[in-house]
């Protein structure tokens, strides 16, 4: 019998890439997905029209992380070896216009399902995605697994709570239950309002005579970015342990906004200060500082290093945005 995986978040980024990595392994892959009037499912739409993984290793269910009776007869019918929750509302700006349905669907959402999976007649291994936000403001960078909690988004605190239950009932309840503390992560798969692919797309649009410029809020915030397909490999390596324990996955390389800028205007022969404005519609109420990540226990323990760097990611993300619209890469 192959290893059975489900994931929550399965159309997002990091799900799409999960769930080829998995693929690849010889996982049956189930996803939690919801019943909305628009699907956005283009990440997985290659994998939709391969008649050899779509309903045979791939399999799609309607549930919602807010609708636990739905979540719940999902679990039971899949029976997951290994369940890896990666849904929940992830735009840190927008968590302070929305904290409600932020900390319902983050927090609320992830403890409901550790409640469901506390009463599984089948244990099996979660990994729940925290974040770097959890930091927020930290007293030390880099940061490690061990480094106090200061969130200074609803995203943050959220993300806190939610990992804090992942730690309680890993500890009192016995379950095999794992938080990744993850770090900015890229693809060209990223949403369109992360700073990442809003500046890759822009560049790519302007190059193409598409659009004329660019408006952005802080230019001088920094951020350890990596690349996520780096990522969905350390969510598998750290449920692979025969110990469940938190692991912390970052690049351990701070880059500012206008690096983000510089290179991917580079890639494509453009000058950014010609197109580039900064606009205070996109500042936050509160920005996090020295958010650097230190993986060394991810490294010393599950093998994990980073293999996709800085300005590799960003000229890939640039070039992507071109090939899809068509114009030469
Ligand atoms: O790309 P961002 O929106 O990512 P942020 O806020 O760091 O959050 C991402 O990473 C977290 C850590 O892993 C995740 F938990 C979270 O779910 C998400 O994936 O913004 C990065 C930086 C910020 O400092 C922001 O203020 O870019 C700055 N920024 C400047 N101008 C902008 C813009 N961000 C966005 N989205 N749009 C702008 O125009």
């Amino acid at each position: 019998m192959p290893p059975k995986a489900l994931i929550t978040g399965i159309t997002g980024q990091d799900g799409s890439y999960l769930t080829e990595w998995l693929l690849g392994r010889g996982y049956e892959v189930h996803g939690v997905v919801r019943r909305t009037s628009s699907l956005e499912r283009s990440r997985l739409s290659h994998l939709y029209a391969d008649g050899s993984v779509y309903n045979q290793t791939l399999h799609l269910h309607y549930a919602d992380l807010d609708d636990p009776t739905t979540l719940r007869r999902v679990l039971l019918r899949v029976a997951p070896d290994e369940l890896y929750h990666l849904a929940g509302q992830s735009h840190v700006g927008l968590s302070f216009d929305i904290p409600e349905s932020t900390c319902e669907m983050t927090a609320m959402g992830t403890l409901r399902l550790l409640e469901m999976v506390r009463d599984l007649p089948k244990p099996l291994r979660l990994f729940h995605a925290g974040s770097s936000e959890m930091f927020g403001r930290p007293a030390v960078a880099p940061q490690n697994e061990e480094t106090p909690f200061q969130p200074c988004s609803p995203y943050g605190a959220a993300k806190v709570f939610a990992t804090q239950m992942v730690r309680i009932y890993r500890e009192a309840h016995g379950l095999y239950a794992v938080n990744g503390i993850l770090y900015n992560h890229e693809s060209p798969r990223r949403g369109e309002n992360f700073v990442t692919r809003k500046i890759c797309r822009a560049a790519a649009a302007i190059r193409d005579g598409r659009q004329k410029e660019l408006s952005l809020g802080d230019t001088s915030a920094r951020r350890d970015w990596g690349d996520a397909r780096d990522y969905v490999r350390g969510m598998w390596l750290s449920l692979q342990q025969d110990t469940p324990r938190d692991y912390l996955f970052a690049s351990g390389v701070l880059h500012s906004v206008q690096d983000v800028v510089e290179v991917a205007f580079a890639s494509v022969g453009l000058d950014w200060r010609q197109h580039v404005r900064q606009d205070p519609r996109f500042m936050r109420p509160a920005e996090p500082t020295n958010l650097v990540g230190d993986a060394s226990r991810a490294r010393a323990i599950l093998g994990w290093k980073p293999e996709i760097g800085f300005e590799q990611l960003i000229t890939e993300m640039t070039s992507a945005e071109r090939a899809q619209s068509g114009a030469a890469a």
